[in-house]
């Protein structure tokens, strides 16, 4: 009788209607007059003594799992409309929290779509590399204070001494030593240099580098790239200036000021009264660098640029600090929503 009561129980407890009339069966089948309930309380007059304590508790277990299971059931089933199912397929699911892209792979990606309408592919390469891609082969100098502890992460491993990239131009060095011209190449990337963090410094950036490299290449091809650049990036009545700069890398080299979108040039808080704003370095490919990587300087020039991506976001969106950007802060990120 034990066993009898047992298997019962399992049944129970595993029993899931899936219609009124399957839970109506269940119920006369065990809890109405002539069902199973009653017949095992008919039968416990049957019971040894010994037994009696037992298998009163077990049938009085059945009897009130069994109850349950109807009174759970019954509602369920009587409620919905369609008496098949438990599930109303109509229902309106919950809505989920959907994410955001980042500013920073927002602006990025822009940045590169913009691009890659005139002809430039986009590369990549590692972010831990050695002293001759990052530096030496960008005519940087021995002493130059970028090799510094100060200003690089160095990396110690099994090759010798490796540094955490301070700029894309690496990616660029490989290129070219692995390609012929014409090059016409960006390179986005996470970069890093050892500085304290504050609102307007992080010891990790974004950049995207430009380059181009083929005959006859002037500095007037690069005005024009970065004038079209600037219109694309920040409207059609942006204009463009270059002021002198220096560069290991690039000769002559430039740093790049747009029309501040704010006050259109008038002059406003953001660009500082001036009208302008920065926003990348630029210049003519140092010939040291041509030869450095294999391209006979003599036969072909190039034009090259840089940017951080953070800071042309800061412009875009009117971020004032950089931390933001790294802190996770959903409350910062989810203000990008509709910029897919
Ligand atoms: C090769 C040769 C030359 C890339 C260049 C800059 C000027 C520049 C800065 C902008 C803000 C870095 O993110 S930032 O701090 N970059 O001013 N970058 S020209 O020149 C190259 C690149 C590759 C082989």
């Amino acid at each position: 009788m034990k066993e009898t009561i047992e298997k019962l129980l399992a049944e129970v407890e595993a029993f899931i209607p899936k219609s009124a009339e399957e839970l109506e069966n269940f119920r006369v089948d065990l809890l109405a007059n002539k069902g199973k309930v009653k017949a095992l309380f008919a039968d416990f007059k049957n019971v040894p003594n010994e037994q009696r304590k037992e298998v009163g508790q077990l049938i009085n277990t059945l009897k009130n799992k069994a109850q349950e299971k109807v009174d759970e059931f019954k509602a369920k089933l009587t409620s919905s409309k369609n008496q098949e199912t438990t599930i109303d397929l109509t229902r309106t699911a919950t809505p989920l929290r959907i994410g955001s892209r980042h500013p920073i792979s927002i602006v990025r990606n822009e940045i590169i779509e913009i691009f890659s309408k005139i002809g430039f592919t986009v590369s990549e390469g590692p972010e831990i590399e050695d002293d001759w891609h990052n530096f030496s082969a960008l005519n940087f100098p021995p002493e130059h204070p970028a090799r510094d502890m100060q200003d690089t992460f160095f990396v110690e491993s099994e090759s010798g001494e490796m540094a955490l990239r301070t700029h894309t131009s690496s990616v660029q060095v490989r290129i070219m030593e692995n390609q012929k011209p014409p090059i016409r190449t960006l390179s986005p990337g996470r970069v890093y240099r050892n500085e304290a963090i504050s609102a307007r410094a992080h010891c990790f950036f974004h950049q995207v580098e430009g380059l181009y490299i083929d005959e006859n290449v002037s500095f007037a091809d690069l005005k024009q790239t970065l004038l079209y650049f600037a219109k694309e990036m920040f409207g059609e009545k942006t204009e463009i200036r270059l002021r002198p700069s220096y560069f290991p890398f690039t000769e002559p080299s430039a740093e790049m000021d747009v029309s501040c979108s704010v006050c259109s040039g008038e002059g406003c808080n953001v660009c500082k009264y001036t009208g302008f704003l920065e926003i990348m370095g630029c210049g003519m490919v140092d010939p040291n660098v041509l030869e450095n990587c294999g391209i006979d300087s003599k036969k072909y020039t190039g034009f090259a640029f840089g940017m951080g991506v953070e800071r042309i976001a800061m412009l875009k969106y009117k971020v004032n600090d950089l931390r933001l950007y790294s802190e996770g802060d959903v409350r910062f990120l989810e203000q990008f929503k509709s910029a897919f």
